[in-house]
């Protein structure tokens, strides 16, 4: 097995065959740390919800798995978090829709009136509901950088227009998708950012991890109120108590966040379990 490349949560690796095993770790990040305290079983949760949602995906547009099986040779602890997948030749832009204004999306609101150049109604506040989903795709930055907003106009200059719309109806369809039946159970999917890529064979197909809270903005429905920053389906435990005295870290000193302690662990496992337990309806584990 070859090593290709190690992101915040994933590992990713060469099968001998020319295949990909994407490998999830169970690592949170949080203001922009990678934490040293990893929440235990959070890679094998949004693996497993990430396959639940591509098969509620498949008449939308192939996916990239390929096996849910252990490869030969792979260390049995990656069980329920590694992925075979074909290897793809991947969109080189990042892919995302909103429902609901906030993050990045709002900061570009504020300044302009419009998201990634799409004009939007005045008065819109923090975590505000859209009239409709709105495609907002952004460069794919290199480490360490900033996305970048880009235009529809952008994408289709950069990939052609045929090809920019295809990409936008795709990431708009699975968002809707996947905010329709999360808010049927509680959760609001306030943006998701999916990864495209490209079969030998021409066919547009959804790769990585989908409709996760890693790739996704999950929000309990029950404590929406637009106008102001709405609390985290999956990270508020661990944003409060690092904001807190107890935690004894300043933010601004630029040093990195302390460990998190046990009961803050257990209580964002749980939030994790929760989520998949909500949105698939099977028990975990
Ligand atoms: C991917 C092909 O490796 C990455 O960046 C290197 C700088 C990021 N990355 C690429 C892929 C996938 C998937 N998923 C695929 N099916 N085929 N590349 C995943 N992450």
């Amino acid at each position: 097995m070859k090593h290709l490349h190690s992101g915040k949560v994933r590992d990713l690796y060469e099968l001998p065959g020319g295949e990909l095993l994407m490998v999830a770790r169970d690592t949170i990040s949080a203001f922009d740390y990678v934490l040293d305290t990893p929440i235990p079983d959070k890679g094998r949760i949004l693996t497993q919800l990430s396959l639940w949602w591509f098969e509620r995906l498949a008449d939308l547009l192939p996916n990239h798995v390929l096996s849910t099986d252990l490869p030969p040779g792979a260390p049995a602890e990656w069980a329920g978090r590694s992925v075979v997948a074909r290897r793809l030749d991947m969109v080189k832009v990042e892919c995302v829709a909103r429902g609901h204004l906030t993050g990045s999306g709002l900061a570009d609101y504020r300044a302009t009136g419009s998201v990634c150049g799409v004009p939007l109604p005045a008065g819109l506040v923090d975590g505000s509901r859209l009239p409709e989903p709105i495609f907002t795709p952004t460069t794919k930055a290199d480490v360490g950088e900033h996305d970048a907003p880009m235009t529809f106009a952008e994408v289709a200059a950069a990939v052609g227009g045929d090809v920019a719309a295809r990409l936008r109806d795709t990431t708009l369809a699975v968002y809707r998708r996947g905010a329709e039946l999360a808010r049927e159970r509680g959760i609001i999917v306030a943006d998701t950012k999916i990864e495209l890529g490209w079969a030998p064979d021409g066919a547009l197909v959804l790769a990585d991890e989908v409709l996760t809270p890693d790739s996704s903005r999950f929000w309990p429905a029950d404590a929406w109120e637009p106008g102001r920053a709405q609390p985290s389906f999956d990270k508020q435990f661990v944003r409060d108590w690092l904001l807190s005295p107890e935690s004894g870290w300043d933010r601004a000193s630029g040093a990195a966040p302390p460990p998190l302690p046990e009961a803050i662990v257990e209580r964002t496992r749980a939030k994790y379990v929760e989520a998949y337990e909500r949105l698939t309806g099977r028990p975990f584990g």
